[in-house]
């Protein structure tokens, strides 16, 4: 007896054949044609079928049959005007550019701070940035518990302690570079160091982040005095601000130099006069104040002449040397250039792409 075919059977044969079609990949048109509509094609072996339908239902399975047809030929025809259309290249358009980044701005910051610092001499070192409580701290001048330590919020490492460098901290600043690169250099002068990295505090608002980046200065050598500092911020500021940035130099305290300075640059919006108007003869209270710097100049970072105990530290007689040093945020001194008006440090660790990609 011949086995019959329903047709819910045949459905499922026709849906098969069209799904495999739509799947073709590499089969040129006149391929397609064969394997589909061909005398021994698919559909050929399918419509043979029907002689298995039942009587009441073979109207329905040739329409059915019809239908797949239309649909084979239809598709074999969208395939090719598809393929055809991939193949044709219009050549006077515009390539589409592939995505590229861009160096962080707190990088490019670095770079440029390390050209104008190697454009007079310095060279570029990187020292570790978990350190000897030594080198962040005794060797500069800071004895165990003494007070000044606490500006310096600092996080300590729990590991084991080492009898004469001390216990394991997160560098608070770059500083911890000068009696390194002296070392490094096995106490010769001359040295003129410019020292990049990551330092960490335990601060966090506005314009302090616990991660954050210094550039320190160091220049030992026979000679070296206080107008060679000055020199080096003016140069500095007129190279990283623009020219007519001028510095200026107030006494601070450092346990590392002596004497010791807070350094400030004059502020490019209202050049360091404070004011956004001209009118010197008003009082101050009427005169339109600068509201980005407040007061004409805006604060950086310390600098000075290195103590005589660091220079000892290091391996220098300080009667035969001197050298003068400096230690500026890089974020902070970045984010003062003309046109950034971040004023919000922390932005520039936000990860914000819409924010980065404007830099
Ligand atoms: C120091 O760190 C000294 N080592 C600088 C120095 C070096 C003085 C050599 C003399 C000789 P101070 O703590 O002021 O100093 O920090 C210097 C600068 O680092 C600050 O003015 C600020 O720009 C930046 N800075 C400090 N803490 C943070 C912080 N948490 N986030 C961002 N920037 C900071």
């Amino acid at each position: 007896m011949t086995e019959m075919i329903s047709i819910e059977q045949l459905e499922l044969k026709i849906s098969d054949i069209k799904s495999q079609l739509e799947k073709e990949e590499g089969l040129s048109k006149a391929d397609l044609q064969i394997k589909y509509l061909g005398k021994k094609g698919l559909f050929n072996e399918l419509a043979k079928i029907i002689a298995k339908v039942n009587y009441q239902d073979k109207k329905s399975a040739g329409q059915m049959l019809n239908e797949l047809k239309n649909f084979l030929n239809e598709t074999i025809e969208k395939m090719e005007l598809q393929k055809t259309k991939v193949k044709w290249i219009d050549l006077t358009q515009p390539g589409i550019k592939p995505k590229v980044g861009h160096m962080h701005p707190v990088s490019q910051a670095m770079e440029e701070i390390t050209r104008i610092f190697e454009r007079i001499g310095f060279t570029r070192a990187r020292y570790q940035e978990i350190d000897w409580d030594w080198y962040v701290f005794e060797s500069l001048n800071m004895p165990k518990s003494h007070p000044a330590r606490d500006e310096w919020e600092t996080f300590f490492i729990d590991a084991p302690t080492d009898k004469k460098l001390g216990k394991i901290v997160l560098t608070t600043h770059t500083s911890n570079g000068q009696v390194r690169e002296m070392e490094r250099l096995n106490s010769k002068a001359p040295i003129r160091m410019i020292n990049i990295g990551r330092c960490y505090r335990r601060q966090q608002d506005t314009t302090h982040t616990q991660m954050f980046h210094q550039f320190e200065g160091l220049v030992i050598d026979k000679g070296i005095n206080i107008q060679h500092l000055k020199g080096t911020l003016d140069y500095f500021a007129q190279e990283f601000y623009g020219p007519g940035t001028k510095s200026r130099i107030r006494p601070f305290h450092f346990q590392f130099t002596e004497p010791s300075l807070e350094v400030d640059f004059s502020c490019h919006i209202c050049n360091g006069t404070g004011f956004l108007d001209n009118e010197v003869k008003k009082s101050q209270d009427q005169r339109n104040k600068c509201k980005f710097c407040k007061s004409g100049w805006h604060e950086v970072g310390g600098a000075g002449m290195v103590h005589p105990n660091v220079l000892k530290a290091g391996g220098f007689n300080p009667e035969v040397y001197t050298g003068f040093a400096f230690g500026w945020g890089v974020e902070r001194t970045y984010t003062l250039k003309e046109g950034l008006n971040i004023d919000d440090i922390r932005l520039l660790y936000s990860g914000d792409l819409k924010f980065l990609e404007q830099f």
